[in-house]
């Protein structure tokens, strides 16, 4: 891009924002920054121009995002799904005796009454309190961390437990239909589009051996043995809020991808991404380990936090969910490498290949201790901590 277009395109990003400000009623929030490490949406922060604003000031500051239309088909769907869990958390937090403005999330609605402003360009735009005195961590530098952000994730099950998951849309159709993204791997591999496939017959091998596993716990859904609650879809660490002064985990953000589906699925993403101690791309496979004492310490955060809502088959399903996503996330890149890196970014040929084998390396890991996963949750069922478990 040359430098003139760079600042045609900010200006026009500027009066965009100013525009939506202005159809959410906001006057006042002149000063508007980008904000946060978030993948998926823009993310901007609202303080007031009179400088009393700011995550210490006294008036509050506000989280603007434009949500990612490429993701998501239907944004405005998304934002109904934010403004009903959270009215519901919101509620929940109250009735815990919390405080709800810090403990879940506040969604502002537009002049209008709905929870987005569309603008003039189509782009669905959401505002939501500046949750104050709060922090997000990148990576678990230590394992109590990973722990807290399991009970996070827990509690964030336990306030829902009872939410009617049939008013929710499912705005990413299929996202965790495992089977489903297995056959659109095989047909990637027969259309060949990036002519990759003749490259890679190790990596397709080691999926099409698994394929059995992908249909667990959709056939236990099918079967009424598993059932449907809400899943937040996206249980990485950056996406729990942290008090600064105490570092207890605070609220659960990053409510986009919220969806009817299976705790099974939000634990088994977080042992997905943070029980190992690599990078999501890691080129020296010998540095990728799953590590079974952070799936054990994030198993006890996360069962502390949601308490003994789970019976005998729902926490078996969580050990599960650990190896089902890890083998569809494994099925997602490299399908997304055979199509010629389509959806997800990458700065360099073959990012999501060392992504899928980042994938296998770690599903092996789960294989061979699958006896102890399995375990680790049992002993946690039967101990006392688990079974008085109750707010
Ligand atoms: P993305 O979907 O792009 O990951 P997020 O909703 O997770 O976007 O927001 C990006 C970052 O912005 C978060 O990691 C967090 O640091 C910060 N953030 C988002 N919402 C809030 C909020 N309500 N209060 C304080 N910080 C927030
Ligand atoms: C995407 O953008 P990010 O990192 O929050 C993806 C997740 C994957 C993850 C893998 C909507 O999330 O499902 O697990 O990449 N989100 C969507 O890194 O597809
Ligand atoms: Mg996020």
């Amino acid at each position: 891009m040359q430098p003139n277009e760079e600042t045609e395109k900010r200006d026009n990003l500027k009066d965009e924002i100013r525009e939506v400000i202005s159809a959410f009623n906001l006057s006042g929030y002149e000063s508007v920054r980008e904000y946060g490490n978030g993948h998926i949406n823009d993310t901007f922060l609202l303080e007031r121009e009179d400088g009393a604003a700011g995550a210490g000031g006294q008036s509050p500051s506000y989280i603007l995002q434009r949500i990612n239309r490429g993701v998501f088909a239907h944004p405005e769907q998304v934002a109904e799904n934010v403004l009903l869990i959270s009215r519901y958390l919101h509620q929940a937090v109250v009735n815990e005796g919390g405080d709800p403005l810090r403990e879940s999330m506040t969604v502002f609605p537009a002049k209008d009454g709905k929870p987005y402003v569309r603008d003039r360009y189509g782009e669905i735009w959401r505002l939501v309190l500046f949750i104050r005195g709060s922090m997000s961590y990148e990576t678990a530098d230590t394992p109590e961390l990973f722990a807290a952000s399991g009970e996070a994730f827990g509690h964030f099950q336990y306030l829902l437990r009872d939410f009617d998951v049939s008013g929710l849309a499912e705005t990413i159709p299929d996202f965790h239909n495992t089977p489903k993204r297995y056959q659109r791997f095989e047909e990637a591999v027969m259309r060949d589009a990036a002519g990759r496939a003749g490259e890679i017959p190790a990596e397709i091998e080691e999926i099409r051996k698994r394929s059995s596993v992908c249909g667990i716990l959709t056939d236990q859904i099918a079967g009424g043995e598993l059932r449907r609650c809400v899943a937040h879809n996206d249980t990485k660490l950056n996406n729990v809020l942290f008090d600064r002064e105490t570092g207890r985990p605070l609220c659960v953000i990053d409510l986009d991808t919220v969806m009817p589906g299976l705790a099974a699925y939000d634990f088994g993403d977080s042992i997905r991404f943070g029980a190992n101690h690599n990078l999501e791309d890691e080129r020296d496979l010998d540095k990728v380990e799953f590590d079974l004492r952070l799936y054990e310490v994030y198993a006890e955060g996360f069962l502390r936090g949601s308490g003994a809502i789970f019976g005998e088959r729902e926490l078996q399903s969580l050990a599960w969910g650990a190896r089902v996503i890890t083998l569809e996330q494994a099925i997602r890149f490299l399908t997304d490498y055979l199509e010629g890196d389509c959806y997800y970014h990458t700065d360099r040929r073959g990012k999501n290949l060392d992504r899928a084998r980042v994938q296998i390396k770690l599903l092996r890991g789960m294989e061979e201790q699958f006896g102890e996963m399995l375990g680790i949750l049992e002993t946690i069922r039967k101990s006392s901590w688990y079974q008085g478990a109750a707010f």
